[in-house]
């Protein structure tokens, strides 16, 4: 298995509800090492831009709004097989679905206010890292744990 990078958001539920430690703390747990991070409120078009893909989907006005809302923890995670492994840890999108001590089944309140966003392909890995950070805010720095 690869070493990969993937882009995590904790949403504005997951701040409202003050768990960005209990989140951190499950990634950290599951070997997906946080290299860089930063709380953010996003703006309507960059949340319009992040969730392009998704512009013509019934919920895109509500999903835009909700990310909005409030500010968001913006980070990368590494590790090995780091897009599957985040979208395990995150759970199914809607937590009614969600497997058993994922994140989404533990902390989301509904399908749009899910507490979590992960990349879903490696492909896509690279666009969202690319739309939060540049390369200089990224760092590297090994565990001895
Ligand atoms: P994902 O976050 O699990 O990858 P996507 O299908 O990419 O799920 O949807 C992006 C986000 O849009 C979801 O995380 C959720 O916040 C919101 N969303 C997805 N489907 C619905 C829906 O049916 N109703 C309301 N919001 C939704
Ligand atoms: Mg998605």
């Amino acid at each position: 298995m690869a070493i990969e990078r993937t882009l995590s958001i904790i949403k504005p539920d997951g701040l409202e509800k003050g768990i960005i430690g209990k989140v951190l703390s499950r990634f950290e747990t599951k070997a997906l090492k946080p290299v860089a991070m930063r709380m953010q409120w996003l703006s309507q078009r960059e949340a319009e831009g992040f969730y392009a893909v998704h512009k013509a989907r019934p919920f895109f006005k509500d999903l835009v709004a909700f990310m909005t809302s409030g500010p968001v923890v913006v980070m990368v995670l590494e590790g090995e097989n780091a897009v599957a492994k985040n979208r395990e840890v995150m759970g199914a999108t809607d937590p009614a679905k969600a497997a058993p001590d994922t994140l989404r089944k533990d902390f989301a309140t509904n399908v749009e206010k899910n507490t979590v966003h992960g990349s879903d392909s490696t492909e896509n890995a690279k666009i969202e890292i690319a739309y939060f950070f540049r390369d200089t805010e990224i760092q590297t720095y090994a565990w001895k744990r």
